[in-house]
């Protein structure tokens, strides 16, 4: 075998003092000071201590570590002692060092973290990067985050859906697609799972999600856009957006719950000291937000202008301010600067059953009761300027009985990057799509 236990593992009451193991993973750090010398093995869960004392071993196997190279790739085999000194509270004592792959050097970049690096060095080298445990430690927390995510779903009766990211046409009005090459015709990469999740309320799923990748081409760069990024995405039928957006503060708080329980080293290693969302959320209409903002700002909103960059700030920290929390909603939005598909009040019009739910310092989730009248659906899809043909898979779910429904999208990267205060949105994705970068 070449891994008996995770460096982490070897604790009193998992390892009996004097067994004998096997620890796999890189050579963090060698340090030979002459008559002594440790080799530090790093794996995924943590570091070790390999402690050789050049009177007591073999002089080749002294030799053999004195030479390893960092970051070169290792299995030990030796026994146990626990040691209160020692860094986890253990050190091994080797009998056999195998040197599995030896690292080049020197390395595309430090991984000890005494120097940073900056972040496009570190997506250029991410291999090298995840070796940090800072790095790992975010996916982790997005690792166990999506697990929440799924347990809250599959709890609360939800079916996971897969719905299909080539697609005819576009969904979201705002934002640019990025157009392919299917076979003899024209396709686009997909926006977001709108339409496919509609139609599954005509199919009588009633509640269903979807994690899955999401492709938008935007332009401008970013802290908090990706052009490829992963959405959070559900529909449920006879519900309207307040049964919905209760779903998703839930959601939120739950989450939030799990990684605390879950995760404390991670957020140890990143200093991050969590704290649940309180619910339910604040809700602002649309019309309180332009007043707050009117009565902070130089910079006048109008009514049907939409929220941009600086007016989340102003309301965000006037939430955070008067309730102490970051998460609220903005609902009531006008009617026209929302996409086709979301509800009208019936005796306003103007307004529509939609919201946003905000961060502090960001957008995190759009969501609204939809259109579920036929008539009413192809008429906003005109009044948008989009042509009803190419829509015609998507109304004809609504001819044959479609129940009201109401759902939202929220991105994952962004969630993540509220929940840890990340800097920069690439910091929650591995391989991140952007403007520039395409590899890895
Ligand atoms: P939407 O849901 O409105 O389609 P979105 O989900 O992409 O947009 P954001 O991009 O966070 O959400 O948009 C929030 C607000 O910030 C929007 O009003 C948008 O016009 C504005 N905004 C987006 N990108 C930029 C940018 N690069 N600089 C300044 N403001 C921006
Ligand atoms: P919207 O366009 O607001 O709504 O997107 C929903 C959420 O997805 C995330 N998001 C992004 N994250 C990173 N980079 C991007 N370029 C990006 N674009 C979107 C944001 C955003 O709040 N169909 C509706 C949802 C619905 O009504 O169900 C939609 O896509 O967190």
């Amino acid at each position: 075998k070449l891994r008996t236990h995770y460096t982490a593992d070897v604790k009193p009451e998992n390892v009996d003092n004097g067994q004998k193991i096997t620890l796999a993973g890189w050579v963090h750090e060698v340090r030979d000071l002459g008559g002594i010398c440790f080799v530090v093995l790093r794996d995924r869960e943590g570091k070790a201590q390999v402690t050789l004392v050049k009177k007591k071993i073999d002089k080749e196997l002294f030799d053999a570590a004195r030479r390893l190279i960092r970051e070169s790739v290792i299995s030990v085999t030796g026994t146990v002692k626990f040691e209160e000194k020692a860094p986890n509270g253990y050190e091994l004592l080797p009998e056999e060092i195998t040197v599995l792959n030896v690292a080049n050097s020197p390395l595309p970049m430090d991984t000890t973290g005494k120097v940073e690096a900056e972040l496009d060095t570190r997506l250029d080298s991410r291999f090298i990067d995840l070796r940090r445990a800072e790095t790992t430690a975010v996916f982790k927390i997005r690792h166990q985050a999506l697990q929440a995510i799924r347990e809250y779903f599959v709890e609360n009766g939800f079916i996971e859906t897969a719905t299909p990211k080539v697609v005819a046409t576009a969904t979201e009005g705002g934002t640019a697609l990025f157009p392919i090459t299917y076979f003899d015709r024209e396709a686009f990469l997909n926006q977001s799972p709108q339409l496919f999740k509609q139609i599954l309320m005509s199919g009588g799923f009633d509640r269903v999600f979807e994690i899955g990748p999401i492709f938008r081409a935007e332009e401008h760069d970013t802290r908090r856009h990706l052009n490829e990024a992963t959405s959070i995405d559900v529909e449920v039928s006879f519900a309207d957006h307040f049964d919905v957006m209760e779903i998703l503060e839930n959601l939120a708080a739950y989450v939030y719950t799990q990684v605390i329980e879950k995760c404390q080293p991670s957020l140890e290693t990143l200093g991050i000291e969590l704290k649940v969302p309180k619910t339910p959320f604040l809700k602002l209409t649309y019309d309180e937000v332009i007043e707050i903002i009117n009565a902070r700002s130089e910079e006048k909103m109008h009514w049907g202008d939409d929220l941009g960059t600086s007016g989340e700030h102003i309301v965000g920290n006037y939430v955070y301010e008067t309730t102490g929390e970051s998460h609220y909603f903005i609902i009531d939005w006008p009617t026209e600067i929302k996409p086709f598909y979301a509800m009208p009040y019936e005796d306003r019009p103007e307004f529509s059953k939609s919201f946003d739910m905000m961060h502090r310092t960001m957008e995190l989730s759009s969501g609204a009761q939809r259109i579920h009248i036929p008539d009413l659906l192809k008429s906003r899809i005109e009044s948008q300027g989009l042509n009803p043909e190419g829509f015609e898979f998507y109304l004809k779910a609504f001819e044959y009985g479609m129940p009201p429904h109401a759902g939202w999208g929220m991105g994952c990267e962004r969630f993540i990057m509220t929940m840890l205060g990340t800097e920069n949105i690439r910091d929650t994705v591995l391989f991140p799509r952007d403007r520039r970068r395409l590899s890895p």
